[in-house]
């Protein structure tokens, strides 16, 4: 890596990234089922049919995972709190024991010298929650928001910065109109009502934790770059429909109190009653945004097919083991996107960036050179959009720990640390070495 910390403002913060249900293991030490347990229980959910039951079991191994983090020079964690850990029903009483993993988690983060990152919400919703209908359900908002006071109640004066929920695009869209993740819909009406309740939620809680004397409260979503397929207008017209949904909804939501046009054309017949009248609380203010960014699609016009009415197209550039193009023109798209139009003031941490490559121990080693190049190609983008004046604050690699990849188990591997199956021992690859190096440089 030709990149150093020298290279970024005095300050900047390197970290890595990771969530409560891809590597803590579930369903013991008192928690409850979340939706993820049943959904990866149900046949043709989840790659071999992979669950979350022991990940990397983290709650057994946290204290060997962030001497990793300190060992590397890195100096911020950002992590999860599993809502079932906490409260196993999803609502009434709370778990101590997970409470506690979570206090000892940050005072280990705190001792090694980490800046701990948490966000409150990475996918894990309780079962019993779903099962009343989950994000569909309005009351959700008040559900999220009596999570996240009991979590900072005990954990939020030693946090150095709070997101309510991960991806609300990933919560909404993908697990309620692609099906992809848990609970698995593809109907439009529970899609367009999750778009909503998301936001509500994300609002109040932030609201409340601003009354209850937090601060550096935010949020994290995640960007991906919509292209046309082709020149033609049809496509063009495509595109511009996947941005809004993706790109646009929620981050216009959150900072002008308005979704955008058209995501409405397609979404307005949907909402749940009265939504209108409730775009205040989805605008409560933020002190920063997460930006999770991966890859660009490529969108055709679908002529025919339920709005948005888009069908993805294969690029022709080099892609990940996820098939995702490596693209960090993109990111930079999005970090002067959002810096001069769509969030102008509002600071910014890069939450998520990384690749999942098929490598393999050999030996005592993994040999990463593409994540190696990646990293680099995504630094440079973001300190040349730090160069153009935009406020960027640090950077987090998505992530720490190879580990269960949603809908992919464990099959895709995204870690700088790879966890063998079985042992789960862990065995930094070349590009832990390679980011050490570079922050290591002062
Ligand atoms: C993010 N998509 O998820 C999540 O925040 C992580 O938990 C996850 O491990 C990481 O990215 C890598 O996938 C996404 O289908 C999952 O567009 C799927 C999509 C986007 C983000």
């Amino acid at each position: 890596m030709t990149l150093a910390r020298t290279d970024f403002p005095p300050g900047f913060l390197f970290g890595a990234a990771t969530a409560a249900y891809q590597i803590e293991g579930a369903r013991f030490g008192g928690a409850g089922i979340s939706h993820w347990d049943s959904f990866a229980a149900t046949p043709g959910n989840v790659l071999n049919g992979d669950d979350g039951a022991t990940a990397c079991d983290h709650y057994h191994r946290w204290e060997e995972d962030l001497d990793l983090l300190r060992d590397g020079g890195f100096d911020a964690y950002r992590f999860s709190t599993s809502w079932a850990r906490v409260m196993p029903e999803g609502r009434g009483a709370a778990n101590p024991e997970g409470l506690d993993f979570y206090d000892r988690l940050v005072d280990g983060m705190l001792a090694r010298g980490l800046k701990p990152f948490l966000t409150l919400y990475h996918w894990d919703l309780p079962s019993d929650l779903a099962l009343r209908g989950g994000w569909m359900n309005p009351d959700i908002a008040g559900w999220f928001t009596d999570y996240a006071r009991i979590v900072m109640g005990r954990i939020g004066d030693r946090v150095a910065a709070t997101a309510t929920i991960n991806e609300p695009w990933c919560v909404a869209w993908l697990s309620h109109f692609l099906g992809i993740h848990a609970p698995g819909l593809r109907d439009i009406r529970a899609a367009a009502h999750a778009m909503h309740h998301v936001c509500l939620a994300h609002g109040d809680a932030v609201t409340a934790l601003r009354s209850d004397g937090h601060d550096n409260l935010g949020i994290v979503l995640n960007f991906e770059q919509c292209g046309p397929a082709s020149d033609s207008d049809a496509d063009r017209a495509a595109a511009a429909r996947e941005d809004a949904i993706y790109n646009r909804w929620f981050i216009e939501g959150i900072r002008s109190a308005r979704y955008p046009d058209k995501a409405l054309e397609g979404l307005g017949p949907w909402m749940p009653k009265g939504w209108e009248s409730q775009m205040e609380r989805v605008a409560a203010p933020i002190d920063w945004l997460g930006v999770n960014y991966y890859t660009r699609r490529l969108y055709a016009d679908a002529p025919g097919a339920l709005w948005p009415a888009t069908r993805g197209v294969e690029g022709p550039l080099p892609k990940t083991a996820m098939d995702w193009e490596i693209y960090p023109e993109g990111l930079a798209f999005f970090l002067r996107r959002l810096s001069t139009e769509q969030a102008p003031g509002l600071p910014i941490y890069i939450t998520e960036n990384g690749m999942a490559w098929d490598d393999h121990l050999k030996g005592n080693r993994i040999e990463d050179p593409q994540r190696i190049a990646f990293i680099q190609s995504h630094l440079a983008a973001v300190r040349d959009r730090i160069a153009a004046g935009d406020d960027i604050r640090g950077f987090f690699y998505w992530s720490l720990l190879d580990n269960y990849e949603w809908s992919f188990g464990y099959d895709r591997r995204f870690g700088l640390v790879h966890v063998e199956p079985g042992t789960l021992q862990r065995y930094p690859k070349a590009s832990y070495h390679a980011l050490s190096k570079a922050l290591n440089e002062r």
